[in-house]
């Protein structure tokens, strides 16, 4: 059971079908083959390997639970959470992209778009023949983004945007911006803006510590004019992008339990090889201590998402269940990884492991999405009753 690629102590390979074992394998096979070889140097030099979109549009990684009429794969949400676990596995920002293509552009349109809407963006985001993000973050509105600032107005048969929105992954290289903005009676509605409109400009941020093989930006609107055909007509209020983060909170629950097994998995191979006074670091009670520490935390991380994804295709996982997921898996990959990296001593900080890179690329998981504490607080409310927020 130890030696396995993916530790599965209690026996969970029982509970999934031979379709999503596949899916998995497929997955699993392409990060090894096209993404861990060169991901370190993509990482260090804060690149992003562009080519991979398509390649994640082949291999059927965007959209996988979106109907196959628009290019989707017509998939249950375990499966979706399998190829986040294995892509996420290879990196955050990796998983970060499928994240946002999948449940944060092409799941509202899908969700709240129109027929035309649909047509003209899903297959092309589905293919990876498109890029898209997902604008809701703003300067000064981030884990409040109910207060936000940017906003349109109606000027006939198109609207005008002005403001801005920060934090944005995939905005440089972004053709489509799901952006939230008010309109004049303060209402939150989803836009489509599409690169290359005049106004519109996604300015790179530089100098990140983390995910640095996926690329971040700003989305700015100085006067924009959209036609009202980009307004998503299926949807008006914060519920609008709060759904949305119900999807892509769900995948990274499952995705910070591939980051977590990358490292617990470098670590038992290093304290199989690694001799210190004559005997192998795995022969030492406080590395066994911290090796069962790591398999006990990523096993009922597993089960948590194997029930989740169980209950969300039964229409049933809730919003308070998913943040619990989202909160508590990332914080385990985030003790995961320390461990790990401590377990490797030196070697620990080195690109030739990748313990590092994920360790940073955690430490954005555990903000964006909502932050830890954030969650902490939505699960308060479940409790309570109470809003503890404002
Ligand atoms: P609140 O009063 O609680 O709710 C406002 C309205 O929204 C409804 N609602 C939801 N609807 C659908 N799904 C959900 N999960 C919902 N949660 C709430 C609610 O019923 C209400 O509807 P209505 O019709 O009555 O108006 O809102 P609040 O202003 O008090 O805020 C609550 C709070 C703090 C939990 C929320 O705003 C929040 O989650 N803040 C965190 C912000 C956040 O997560 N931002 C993420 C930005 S995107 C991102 O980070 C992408 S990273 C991508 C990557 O690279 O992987
Ligand atoms: P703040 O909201 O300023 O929070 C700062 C601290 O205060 C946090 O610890 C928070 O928990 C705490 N805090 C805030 N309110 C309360 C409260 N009521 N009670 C107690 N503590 C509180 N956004 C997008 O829209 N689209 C994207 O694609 C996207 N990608 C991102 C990629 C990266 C790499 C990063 C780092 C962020 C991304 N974000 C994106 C933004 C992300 O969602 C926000 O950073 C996050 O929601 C937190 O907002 P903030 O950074 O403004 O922090």
């Amino acid at each position: 059971m130890t030696t396995s690629a993916t530790p599965d102590f209690y026996a969970l390979d029982d509970l999934f079908t031979d379709e999503q074992k596949l899916i998995r394998q497929t997955v699993r096979d392409f990060v090894q083959r096209e993404i861990a070889p060169d991901i370190d140097d993509y990482a260090q030099r804060a690149e992003f390997p562009r080519h991979l979109v398509k390649r994640f549009g082949e291999i059927g990684l965007f959209g996988p639970t979106i109907p196959p009429e628009y290019g989707g794969g017509g998939l249950d949400a375990l499966a979706y959470g399998l190829m986040c676990q294995e892509i996420e596995r290879g990196d955050s920002g990796l998983r970060s992209v499928v994240s946002v293509q999948s449940s944060l552009v092409m799941w509202p349109i899908f969700a709240y778009g129109s027929e035309e809407q649909k047509k003209k963006w899903l297959p092309k985001l589905a293919s990876g023949e498109a890029l898209g993000c997902f604008g809701l973050t703003e300067p000064d509105y981030g884990s409040n983004p109910g207060g936000m600032k940017t906003h349109f107005h109606d000027a006939g048969d198109h609207v005008v945007l002005n403001g801005s929105k920060l934090w944005i992954t995939n905005s440089p290289l972004a053709d489509v911006a799901v952006v939230w903005a008010k309109n004049e009676a303060g209402k939150i509605r989803g836009l489509l803006v599409e690169r290359g409109m005049e106004g519109f400009s996604t300015p790179e941020i530089h100098r990140k510590w983390s995910l640095r093989a996926s690329t971040t930006g700003e989305l700015v609107f100085e006067n924009v004019k959209i036609p009202k055909e980009n307004v998503l007509p299926g949807v008006e209020g914060l519920r609008g992008p709060l759904g949305c983060l119900d999807q892509a909170r769900f995948g990274i629950a499952w995705g910070a339990v591939g980051a977590a097994i990358d490292c617990y998995e470098t670590a038992r191979r290093y304290t199989a090889e690694r001799i210190q006074f004559d005997r192998p670091l795995a022969s030492f009670q406080l590395i066994q201590k911290k090796m069962a520490e790591m398999l006990t935390a990523i096993t009922q991380a597993q089960l948590v998402c194997w029930r989740l994804g169980t209950l969300k295709n039964e229409g049933k996982a809730t919003t308070a269940q998913i943040s619990m997921a989202k909160r508590a898996n990332v914080a385990m990959a985030l003790e995961v990884a320390r461990e790990a990296r401590q377990i490797l001593g030196g070697m620990g900080i080195s690109g030739d492991f990748p313990i590092m890179r994920h360790l940073m690329n955690l430490e954005s998981v555990v903000t964006y999405e909502g932050t830890h504490d954030i969650h902490l607080l939505i699960l308060g409310a479940e409790i309570t009753g109470i809003q503890a927020f404002k």
